[in-house]
């Protein structure tokens, strides 16, 4: 389906398609493209670009905009769900079992971003890719991932996620169950090379529970920046803190962030941070739920910078008190725990104590009860979009973390450059 206009489908299935050499499997979209309640399944651009869509740019491109939508089973060698030049948002939508292969370099699994790239209560699952990016590969674009979930992905290289020369932000995000073969497991950022570099923003974001024989969270190599120290949670008590927060470049994480590694401020097994099996909580889209031990509940306890969000990745209200304390924070992640102690509105009347404790607090929180109803309805508007942080990092607590190590040595004789993504001209192919 190609569409140089402006292209609305609601209630629709797009499948089969197949496009041997050119852009776009399922839907080539170089006008303005609204998607809702749909999916687009099961395409194919063969050995080019867009398996399920190629979201174009160029003189009189529209955005993408997919909502209650999902994109699925799409395969291609870039960008097996997607190949964004323009400007593409995603709303209660989600990307799963896509992949990017063919190839050795087939790179971005669920989507190849160029330009822009917006998720908000959305996930992006199962995807895989022969290179990098089992997720999304950010190839000199701008993404900002908003109360998401990136799980389950799958790359040689790079892992969940990979930011190839340009910039991703991650607000209320969650990042687990991604394997990278080679480094960063949950996100690789490919550090500097030339005028173009890579870097990475972190704000109340859970990693962890990611695999890779290097920065098995994260991994940044010299010339960016992961700038951190806003209520993130890294890492589990599996994982050393250099294990989990790996590579060359800078990692500036402080004393707001939690780090659950074994040697880390608040050691914990995997487990006990989130359900690390990807299920229906509630809300349109899977998430990973959060167990009221975890740490990254009530977390943001600077409560002057949360909400927003509004709510969580399935649209439950956000804050809430979640640890029974009776104090509302918001948890860390996309997933906000509710089912325990919720502080009623203040009543109308004299100023009380801010945080009122009721006896019922007192009593143990109720275990996780069975999930959420499925009925339960996403809010009527998507919540407002945080200001974009600035691209350059803000001030941030001097980092505790030691002097970035210098390179490793080359291994086997393969100078570093090498895992540098050589980067891909994929623009050279079309
Ligand atoms: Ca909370
Ligand atoms: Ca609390």
């Amino acid at each position: 389906m190609a569409s140089s206009g402006n292209l609305t489908l609601q209630h629709t299935r797009v499948s089969g398609g197949l496009i041997s050499s050119g852009l776009g499997g399922g839907i080539v979209s170089q006008g303005a493209v609204t998607l809702t309640n749909s999916t687009i399944s099961n395409n194919s651009a063969g050995s080019a670009a867009g398996g399920g869509a190629w979201d174009g740019n160029g003189s009189g491109a529209g955005p993408l905009s997919v909502t209650n939508s999902t994109i699925s089973g799409n395969t291609a060698r870039f960008g097996g769900g997607l190949r964004n030049d323009g400007t593409a948002t995603f709303t209660n939508s989600t990307l799963s079992g896509n992949s990017a292969s063919g190839r050795f370099d087939s790179d971005g699994g669920g989507v190849v971003n160029r330009e822009s790239l917006t998720l908000t209560n959305s996930t992006v699952s199962g995807n895989s890719a022969a290179r990098f990016g089992g997720g999304v590969d950010n190839y000199q674009g701008t993404m900002t991932l908003t109360n998401s979930t990136i799980s389950g992905n799958s790359a040689s290289t790079g892992g969940g996620a990979i930011n190839g020369f340009g910039q991703m932000f991650f607000v209320n995000s969650t990042i687990s169950g991604n394997t990278a073969a080679s480094k960063g497991g949950g996100v690789y950022s490919s550090g500097r090379s030339g005028n173009l570099r890579s870097d990475v923003v972190f704000t109340r974001t859970l990693l962890s529970g990611n695999t890779a024989p290097q920065g098995a969270e994260v991994y940044q190599l010299s010339g960016g920046v992961v700038t951190a120290n806003n209520f993130n949670l890294f890492g589990h008590s599996g994982l050393t803190t250099v294990q989990a927060l790996g590579g060359s470049g800078v990692i500036l994480f402080g004393a707001s962030d939690i780090t659950a590694t074994s040697d880390g401020t608040d050691p914990r097994a995997l487990a006990a941070i989130l359900n690390p099996t990807l299920a229906n909580n509630g809300g349109p889209t899977r998430t990973h739920a959060l167990p009221a031990t975890s740490p990254a509940v009530d977390a943001v306890t600077n409560v002057s910078t949360c909400p927003p969000p509004n709510t969580d990745q399935r649209g439950m209200t956000r804050p809430q008190d979640g640890n029974g304390d009776g104090g509302v924070a918001c948890d860390t992640g996309a997933y906000e725990l509710t089912g325990g102690a919720v502080v009623p509105p203040a009543p109308p009347g004299p100023p009380t104590a801010e945080f009122p404790k009721p006896p019922a607090l007192l009593a143990p929180p109720p275990p996780p009860g069975p999930p959420l109803p499925p009925e339960q309805p996403p809010p009527d508007e998507p919540p407002p979009l945080p200001e974009k942080p600035p691209l350059e990092p803000p001030p941030v607590e001097p980092p505790t973390v030691p002097e970035a190590p210098p390179p490793p040595p080359p291994e086997d004789g393969i100078p570093k450059i090498c895992l540098v993504k050589p980067t891909l001209p994929i623009c050279d192919d079309f």
